[in-house]
């Protein structure tokens, strides 16, 4: 019985090594919520130099856990993470960067995406007092963002 629990605790051990320290761990894959603030080009560098990607929401499930996270550890703020959307290619058309295909489950906040003088073609989620939302965002600003990695 010892013995089986000693395989078990070095198995766990080791799946839990596969996620950069510091990263947070769900399911199968780890996520960085980032605390620096990067243009969403530079977010994305920063993910692939760190072997992940900046993170894609393809389901319900996914979304409301990355929410709660964003939302438990922020508090109500209006803080603005970059994930890994944008409609640059094609106005309207969002796809997500690492697997190129366009979005399926969406969770657009109120009049989003509005894309604001024509500037916004990239997504992040944005803080509000109800949580956190989906907002098209200009690439080029500077804020937080999240990357992930299958572990
Ligand atoms: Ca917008």
């Amino acid at each position: 019985m010892y013995k089986i629990f000693l395989v078990l605790s070095i198995l766990t051990t080791v799946a839990e090594a596969r996620c950069h320290t510091d990263w947070v761990v769900w399911r199968n894959t780890c996520f960085l919520f980032s605390t620096v603030q990067e243009t969403w080009i530079n977010a994305e560098l920063h993910c692939r130099a760190l072997h992940a990607a900046l993170l894609e929401i393809s389901d319900a499930e996914t979304n409301t856990f990355v929410k709660d996270h964003l939302k438990s550890r922020d508090g109500v703020t209006n803080t603005v993470y970059f994930i890994g959307a944008t409609d640059i290619a094609k106005e309207g058309d969002w796809e997500w960067n690492g697997s190129k295909t366009l979005l399926d489950f969406t969770d657009w906040g109120s009049g989003q995406p509005d894309h604001l003088n024509h500037t916004e073609n990239c997504l992040a989620l944005q803080g509000h007092t109800g949580g956190f939302q989906w907002h098209d965002y200009p690439c080029q600003g500077r804020h937080r963002f999240i990357c992930a990695a299958e572990r």
